[in-house]
């Protein structure tokens, strides 16, 4: 597995918009993030090892260097590896001895400096560094005077006064650091949905080949479609339940044995930088529906159900749909009136089949979703992707082939604009070529519609970063926050309202501009957003990308009820992106999202119409 070098069980990366690697498993080229991420370590390691500060500094610079690099390392070096080392050189900021790093990293998806100073310094250490408020200096300290390594360590000491007496650490650092690792406790211990699911896929997937195996499925948080996940839940129905058992337990990654019965089993699991735990149930297959239904909760739709069956004469288990309020004992054995299919068990309850989305003990039952959900093949349309004018990894033909090849009728080029600097956003007149360069491709392919647009920032009061004119020669404007997103909800509500209320503004990106587990973002007045982008009809997005979610699916919700229209779509920085189109339709099924409410599903003459409307 590539990156076992360099990755640890937590997350310290830049917020960015490139979501973490999904395939954990299979062997892919290394990423400049996660390059960047083993510079970053080392010097960070060599830091809490007291080294000379000019060996740690150097470190961090080449880890900014490549964050901020729009070359792809990756592509570079499989080029032409007999001369890598030299045109790594070539590059700003990268020295001879780091070359050979990146090389090394590439070619045996390790390096072996980074390895070392890793092993020398305890994991837990790092999480102790992760804490807002304690720098490298003070873990160090800490380290070397009472031996803390690891969170739990410093939460043990923080109250004695041996830890009082470290240097610089008065009443108010103390309290500083027991709010933020409380913080962290309720947020870092759930997995993003774009780290589980595509692990809980693949064990699904084995678990379903195995011998003898007659029903496999995930349940709980993840087949909800949650935007984080507390541990995966999986059940199989088996002739042979021990083998599977057996298999599990012993499944790639797990790293520690929690539980192993014959009905249950429980292990940790640690997959590159991922540390989950799973849940098996091996269930008979008369009951698998009973089963699932009660696995993929939520707990609060499960006791809904429970007491709707109740107010029925009958009674609602992991084992059925039974009849009779109370367990008699001469019942016993009798067969019930439904369980080897979620389906049948609605039905004979009076209800449609409630998508597991929507199974969030709100009013799902009483009202029952009447029109069908958003799939991911209604969608037809991207319409927030980047190339390599800015910071993708694409040129304007591959976004349209990577769009053609998904069946897609429109796809939109919206590179980053000016003042995203570190994106290398375009100025005017860069933007006023790519337009020609979007045009001049648009011209040349006939299957698709390649729109020329921009995903101009939104600046801090709610202007925009290009002027009128040149907005006005673009087929779609996509307005996103960037920057600023610690504003006050009062100034974060106006800027966006002006964005909504801009008639060259079709699409409001990544509203709040949060990130899932990382980044609050801006708490503005959502259904002040809500109404106002009714009124002018301009779409909020909800940004697919695993990260960001954004909007969240409570917000989609009350978007809808105003009447808004929804653009989903990944925001694509590389072709891989296009994946996390997933993670967006569940939140939009959490939503209740019907496919008319959402822009991209739209027929390629009704969408082009309504782009152009208004400008
Ligand atoms: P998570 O893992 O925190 O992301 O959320 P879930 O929903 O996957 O929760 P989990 O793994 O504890 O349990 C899976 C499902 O099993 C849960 O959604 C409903 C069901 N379940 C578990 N414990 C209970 C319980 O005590 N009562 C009821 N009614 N259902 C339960
Ligand atoms: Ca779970
Ligand atoms: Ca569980
Ligand atoms: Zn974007």
């Amino acid at each position: 597995m590539v990156l076992v070098g360099v990755s640890r069980g937590h997350n310290t990366d830049h917020a960015g918009d490139q979501p973490t690697r999904d395939q954990p498993v299979t062997r892919q080229p290394v990423t400049n993030d996660e390059v960047a991420r083993a510079f970053a370590d080392m010097a960070t390691a060599l830091e809490l090892l007291g080294a000379n500060r000019f060996r740690t500094a150097s470190n961090s610079r080449v880890a900014r260097e490549i964050r901020d690099m729009t070359t792809n390392l990756a592509d570079l070096v499989n080029e032409d590896p007999a001369t890598a080392v030299a045109r790594l050189c070539a590059l700003p900021g990268i020295g001879k001895g780091s070359a050979e790093k990146i090389v090394e990293l590439m070619e045996t998806g390790a390096m072996n400096e980074h390895q070392k100073l890793m092993a020398e310094v305890p994991r837990g250490l790092f999480d102790v560094l992760d804490v807002p408020g304690i720098g490298p200096k003070a873990a160090r300290v800490m380290w070397q005077e009472l031996e803390i390594e690891s969170v739990d360590d410093l939460m043990a000491q923080i109250d004695t006064e041996a830890f009082r007496a470290l240097p610089r650490m008065g009443e108010k650092t103390i309290a500083n650091i027991k709010e933020a690792v409380a913080f962290r406790a309720q947020t870092a211990s759930r997995t993003p949905i774009g780290q589980a699911l595509p692990i809980a896929r693949e064990i699904h997937e084995a678990l379903a080949a195995l011998p003898g195996v007659e029903r496999a499925a995930y349940a709980g948080s993840l087949r909800r479609g949650e935007e984080t996940i507390g541990d995966l839940d999986f059940l199989v129905s088996s002739s042979e339940p021990e083998a599977v058992a057996e298999f599990f337990v012993n499944a790639e990654g797990v790293t520690k044995v929690l539980a192993h019965g014959a009905t249950k089993c429980s292990v940790r699991l640690e997959r590159g930088r991922v540390a989950i735990q799973a849940d098996l149930r091996l269930v008979p297959l008369e009951a698998f529906g009973a089963a699932l239904m009660y696995f993929t909760g939520s707990k609060e739709h499960n006791v809904r159900m429970r007491e709707r069956s109740i107010k029925r004469g009958m009674r609602l288990n992991e084992y059925g749909l039974f009849e009779g309020n109370e367990e008699r004992p001469q019942d016993l054995g009798k067969a019930p009136v439904a369980a080897a299919d979620e389906e049948a068990i609605y039905a004979a309850l009076e209800l449609p089949f409630i998508p597991p989305e929507l199974r969030q003990g709100h009013a799902e039952l009483d009202q029952p979703p009447t029109a069908r959900l958003i799939e991911l093949n209604d969608i037809k349309a991207e319409l927030h992707a980047h190339t390599v004018a800015s910071d993708g990894s694409m040129s304007i033909e591959e976004l349209a082939q990577c769009a053609r090849n998904r069946g897609y009728h429109t796809i939109a080029v919206t590179d980053h604009s000016v003042s995203q600097v570190i994106a290398n956003g375009l100025d005017a007149d860069r933007l006023r070529d790519h337009v020609d360069a979007v045009r001049a491709v648009a011209a040349r392919i006939e299957d698709i519609s390649v729109l020329a647009g921009s995903e101009v920032d939104i600046l801090a009061d709610g202007s925009l970063d290009y002027d009128d004119e040149i907005l006005a020669l673009l087929d779609v404007v996509v307005a996103s926050p960037h920057a600023a997103l610690r504003q006050d909800p009062e100034a974060a509500t106006a800027r966006l309202l002006k964005a909504i209320a801009h008639p060259l503004v079709r699409i409001i990106g990544h509203p709040t501009g949060r990130l899932i587990n990382r980044r609050e973002g801006l708490s503005p007045d959502m259904s002040a957003l809500y109404r106002a982008a009714a009124e002018h009809d301009t779409a909020l997005e909800l940004n697919a990308n695993s990260q960001r979610l954004d909007l969240r699916d409570r917000h989609v919700r009350g978007a809808r009820e105003q009447g808004c229209a929804i653009a989903l779509d990944t925001d694509a920085h590389r072709e891989e992106n296009f994946d996390q189109l997933v993670y967006g339709v569940l939140t939009a099924r959490r939503a209740g999202l019907e496919p008319e409410g959402c822009i991209n599903t739209w027929p390629a003459e009704k969408l082009h119409t309504w782009l152009r409307a208004g400008r």
